[in-house]
């Protein structure tokens, strides 16, 4: 078990937006498996944790194979949305 864990933290090291894309997939995020990538669930990785917020696009609290691929995948098709006011202060 302990071997599992150091596993799980080293990959936690390097754990990127382009990591996400390459070695860890929708799957094992969803650990309920329901379809979606609850806050909980993004809690698990450090690093999808803080762009979850971000990456939630319709702010319903969870990730879906959407909102997770154009996370991991930012896409050169999608309608760019920077225009959207960020509410800074
Ligand atoms: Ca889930
Ligand atoms: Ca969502």
């Amino acid at each position: 078990m302990q071997k599992r864990v150091l596993a799980l933290a080293t990959v936690g090291l390097f754990f990127s937006a382009a990591a996400l894309a390459g070695g860890v997939s929708f799957s094992d995020l969803d650990a309920n498996g329901d379809g979606t990538i609850s806050k909980d669930e993004a809690a698990g990785s450090s690093t999808l944790a803080p762009l979850f917020t971000d990456a939630d696009r319709n702010a319903d609290g969870g990730l879906d194979k959407d909102e997770f691929a154009a996370l991991v995948q930012p896409s050169e098709e999608a309608a760019p949305e920077e225009a959207a006011p960020a509410p800074a202060e």
